[in-house]
């Protein structure tokens, strides 16, 4: 389908969307994160992981101190801090690309905004923050993130149940961008994402995947995040627990692809050049078929 064109701002930066299809590359600087856990948790290593994102064309980096897979407990305030500030105040002057914080906690946002970051990605949508976390982002000016979760990382997973995943999902996410906005934030400066992952069975998820064309309908940027997740190791390994998370990037590229081609504008990935690779592929084709 043909994407919108938008001009996502965020911080300084205004990114053109709906043409290019723009890579969030994860860096997740937590011990337990589902697929990464610890890999990065020192700051030395996160800042050279960050620099190999970038070099590998990423558009935007995603550092988060907290994991949200299911059944993560919650990370104290100081702590998230504690992971994520050295490595932005490292990365400050050395990267060339705008940096998101993918936290749900205004003063983890306080504190990143305060060194750099542009964007801000709460997976909880304005719900854990409330208006602190929404007035801050108004104020100063940054990017947001709005991800549907069914609940919380600790309960998410447990039987969830929708009669109509994306419509629910679309509705959802209707209403959190009305919440920005009546918090000042514009239009111009939100991101949506149907969460993939949180609060879904496999069946959900790919009826979000293949219905994804519906969220269109919100007017605004969308993003998907589907790197390495567990559904697409359910979907490929044929049982809930299907193909191990390091045997999942062939199955994320081909989510990736199918998302682009309805109408995702941002993916959240953790294998960059892979994914930037498909990314130009399928915008290619997308393309081509607009100038028939
Ligand atoms: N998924 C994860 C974390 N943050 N943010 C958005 N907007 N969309 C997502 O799909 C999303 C997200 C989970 O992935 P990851 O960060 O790799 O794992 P963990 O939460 O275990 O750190």
């Amino acid at each position: 389908m043909k994407r919108s064109l938008f001009e996502f701002q965020a911080g300084a930066w205004t990114l053109r969307l709906g043409r290019e299809t723009k890579i969030m590359g994860v860096l997740n600087v937590t011990p337990d994160s589902f697929s990464d856990g610890g890999a990065y948790a020192d700051p030395g290593r996160a800042v050279v992981r960050a620099l190999e994102m970038e070099r590998e064309g990423a558009h935007i980096l995603d550092i988060g101190g907290e994991s949200t897979r299911p059944g993560a407990p919650l990370v104290p305030v100081k702590e998230e801090i504690r992971r994520v500030l050295p490595v932005l105040k490292r990365l400050r002057g050395k990267v060339s690309i705008p940096i998101s914080v993918d936290t749900s906690k205004w003063e983890v946002a306080e504190a990143a905004l305060n060194e750099g970051a542009v964007i801000v990605n709460d997976v909880t949508a304005l719900r854990s923050g409330g208006k602190r976390l929404a007035k801050l982002v108004a104020r100063r000016g940054a990017g947001l993130v709005l991800m549907h979760m069914l609940g919380t990382p600790l309960t998410m997973q447990k039987k969830p149940v929708y009669r109509d995943p994306a419509g629910e999902v679309c509705g959802f996410l209707k209403r959190a961008i009305g919440v920005a906005l009546e918090a000042g934030i514009p239009r111009s400066h939100l991101v949506v994402d149907p969460g993939f992952g949180f609060g879904k069975t496999p069946a959900h998820n790919m009826e979000l995947l293949a219905g994804f064309s519906r969220f269109a309908s919100l007017g605004c940027p969308l993003l998907a995040g589907m790197s390495r997740k567990s559904f697409i190791g359910s979907v490929l390994g044929g049982s809930v627990l299907g193909a191990p998370v390091g045997d999942r990037l062939y199955g994320s590229l081909a989510a990736a692809a199918a998302a682009i081609e309805r109408g995702a504008h941002l993916l959240r990935v953790h294998d960059v050049a892979a994914h930037r690779q498909v990314a130009a592929f399928t915008d290619a084709v997308l393309l081509t078929k607009e100038n028939r």
